[in-house]
C-alpha cells in the first residue's frame, strides 16, 4: 500500500484522468476528498459522474467525499481543505488535475474562452496549490503535490493558443513550489501526459483521420488511458519518490520524442 492511511485531495476527480488518479490512491490506501465542477446530474436514471467514483472508493473500504467548486475562484481551494480537513483530520497530498481544452482556433478566439482556460487551468492550480500548501505547513509533517500539466507543456497545438501556455505555466508553478515548499518537506512534481483517451478531447479524436494521426505518432502504438497518468500520480505522490521534487514526468508512450 503505497499510500497507506494518507489523505488525498484531487480536482478535477469525477472523469477523465482524475477520476483515475482518485480510485488509484484509494486502492493505495488513501481517503480521498474529490473535488468536481458540475458534474452532478443524475440523468437517464445513471448516477452522478460523481456519486460514482465515490461510491467505487467506497467499494475498495476507503472513505471519500465530493466538494463541488470551481478551482478558478480563490475560495474554493480553501474551501476544500477545510472540508478534507474536517472529514479526515488532515491532507498529506494534492493532485491538482482540475482542467479544460476547449479547441478553438487562434484568430477568432474571444477572450471568454482564453480566459476561463486560463483561470481553470492555472490560476486554480495556483489557488488550489497555495491553499493545501498552507495546511500542510501547517501540519509540520510534510506532503507531496503532483501537478497534471501535459505533453504540451513542451510541444503546440495549432487549436490550444490558449490551453499549451496554461500547461506550461502549471509545470513552472511546480518548478517553483519545489524550491518555495522544499523547506517545510512538501514536494511538488508534474506529470505530463500525452493523448490520453477522456471527455476532454472524445469531440476532437472523434475525427477518425485525428485520431489515427495521433495513434501512428505514437512509438507504442495505443493512445493513453488515464489509469497509465494515474499509476504515476500515485509514485511521485508516494515515499518511492521521496527525493523527487521539481521534476516532471511525460507519461506520452513516446510521442514526444518521435520525430521519425
Ligand atoms: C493534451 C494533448 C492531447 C489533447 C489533450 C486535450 O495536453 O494536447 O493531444 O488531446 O490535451
Amino acid at each position: 500500500m503505497l499510500l497507506k492511511d494518507k489523505v488525498v485531495i484531487v480536482t478535477g476527480g469525477s472523469r477523465g484522468i482524475g477520476r483515475a488518479i482518485a480510485v488509484a490512491c484509494a486502492a493505495e490506501g488513501a481517503d480521498v476528498a474529490i473535488n468536481y465542477w458540475g458534474d452532478n446530474d443524475a440523468s437517464y436514471g445513471k448516477r452522478s459522474a460523481i456519486a460514482d467514483v465515490i461510491g467505487e472508493i467506497e467499494k475498495l473500504g476507503r472513505r471519500a467525499i465530493a466538494v463541488e467548486g470551481n478551482v478558478a475562484a480563490p475560495q474554493t481551494g480553501t474551501d476544500l481543505v477545510r472540508h478534507a480537513v474536517d472529514a479526515f483530520g488532515k491532507v498529506d497530498v494534492l493532485a491538482s488535475n482540475a482542467g479544460i481544452c476547449p479547441f478553438h482556433a487562434f484568430l477568432d478566439m474571444p477572450p471568454s474562452v482564453l480566459e476561463r482556460t486560463v483561470g481553470v487551468n492555472l490560476n486554480g492550480a495556483f489557488y488550489v496549490t497555495q491553499a493545501v500548501a498552507r495546511q500542510m505547513k501547517e501540519q509540520g509533517t510534510g506532503g507531496s503535490i503532483v501537478a497534471t500539466s501535459s505533453i504540451s507543456a513542451l510541444v503546440g497545438g495549432g487549436e490550444q493558443t490558449h490551453y499549451t501556455p496554461t500547461k506550461a505555466g502549471v509545470h513552472s508553478l511546480m518548478q517553483s513550489c519545489a524550491i518555495a515548499l522544499g523547506p517545510y518537506g512538501i514536494r511538488c512534481n508534474s506529470v505530463m501526459p500525452g493523448t490520453i483517451a477522456t471527455d476532454l478531447n472524445a469531440e476532437d479524436l472523434a475525427n477518425e483521420e485525428k485520431r489515427s494521426y495521433m495513434e501512428k505518432r505514437i512509438p507504442l502504438g495505443r493512445l493513453g488511458r488515464p489509469e497509465d497518468v494515474a499509476d504515476c500520480v500515485v509514485f511521485l505522490a508516494s515515499d518511492r519518490a521521496r527525493y523527487v521534487t521539481g521534476a516532471s514526468l511525460l507519461v506520452d508512450g513516446g510521442l514526444f520524442v518521435n520525430l521519425q
